[in-house]
């Protein structure tokens, strides 16, 4: 559990911007098996850059034991829990989030997504059982990457373009950057005595990567920021997954597709558990606009960069920043 001392608590950001949503709960949901899924889904990355899955084929019995996995190891004495961290690069953290600063009312795991590396690390992560818990990462982390595949190929047919693999392998290769965040936030105090009804969880931000698939339990917290200024909470859905667009997914799209700001507010009664798939391309892939998106003259938005360029330069900022304004061109 996250225990936080009186002056700690001060540190917390607090939200001050609260311009009421006009949306109450309007976000868009996508059947995978319908036929019109791949129109719904780039209408949803257009206008939001998030959309809640339906019929994703994840079966339901791959998220609940990784979930009851992940609750044993988050209620483990926090000694205990130490002994897998430091956070950074991969590993258990408490409160901190990067190098940078921030910080939440939030324990997690951050983990790479290679399936080696995740047995590996299970040794320490969770002593009790490490093949259990390294299996039940893996079995979920396959299923998720299938179903992303799948989005990002619903995505290129879409957009029009013929490759339909041209997103999805960048997550596929052998060497792709992809990682695997668990996410706890625990109940907070002092949301519920409405000391501090807006305490942050997760500060806002994008993500570096070109898709985040997130699942997460009953509990509330999650918002995402509309275009006319307003966040809106996402109503938490166990049987549905949630997609962000992340910043490469909008450069190669050339700024069709935005990627989504979001944060957690802490929850005054229920501990939140979230699981996000990042989906990054290799290393040295190339980010830029598609040249099959580019009709008519239209022209980059953006300076051509490696993923290792950008994620460098992403890691060294604030959860808040913007980090694509640097690799816009003038
Ligand atoms: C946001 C998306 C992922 O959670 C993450 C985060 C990373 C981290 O927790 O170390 C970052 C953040 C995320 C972007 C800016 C930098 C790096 C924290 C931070 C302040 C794992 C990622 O890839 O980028």
């Amino acid at each position: 559990m996250v225990v936080c001392s009186k002056p700690a608590l001060d540190r917390f950001s607090l939200i001050n911007d609260c311009k009421p949503s006009t949306i109450v709960s309007g976000i868009p949901v996508i059947d995978l098996s319908k036929p019109d899924a791949k129109t719904l889904i780039v209408k949803a990355c257009e206008e939001f850059g998030f959309f809640k899955v339906i019929n994703h084929g994840v079966p339901m019995d791959f998220i609940s034991k990784l979930e009851s996995q992940v609750v044993k190891f988050f209620s483990l004495p926090e000694s205990e829990k130490e002994k897998a961290g430091p956070a950074n690069p991969f590993g258990y953290g408490n409160k901190k989030i990067g190098s940078n600063g921030d910080i939440g009312w939030i324990e997690y795991i951050l983990l790479k997504s290679n399936p080696e590396f995740i047995s590996q690390k299970s040794l320490s992560i969770f002593r009790e059982n490490p093949e259990l818990f390294g299996s039940a990462v893996n079995g979920y982390i396959s299923a998720v990457k299938m179903m992303t595949s799948q989005i990002l190929e619903l995505l290129a047919d879409g957009l029009g373009i013929e490759q339909r693999n041209v997103f999805s392998k960048l997550l596929m290769k052998e060497d792709s950057d992809c990682l695997f965040r668990i996410n706890h936030y625990p109940p907070c105090p002092d949301v519920q005595t409405s000391s501090r009804p807006n305490m942050i969880g997760f500060g806002e931000h994008t993500d570096p990567q070109i898709i985040s698939v997130l699942h997460s339990n009953n509990a509330s917290g999650l918002e995402i920021y509309l275009r006319d200024g307003s966040w809106i909470p996402v109503p938490p859905d166990q049987r549905s997954f949630f997609v962000n667009v992340g910043d490469s997914l909008q450069v190669m799209t050339n700024g069709r597709f935005k990627s989504v700001k979001h944060r957690v507010l802490a929850n005054g009664a229920k501990s939140r558990i979230s699981m996000i798939y990042f989906g990054g391309p290799p290393s040295n892939a190339k980010i830029a606009p598609l040249s099959s998106l580019m009709k008519g003259g239209e022209k980059s938005l953006y300076k051509q960069f490696t993923w290792c360029e950008y994620k460098t330069a992403a890691y060294k900022t604030r959860l808040a920043d913007n980090r694509l304004q640097h690799f816009e061109k003038n």
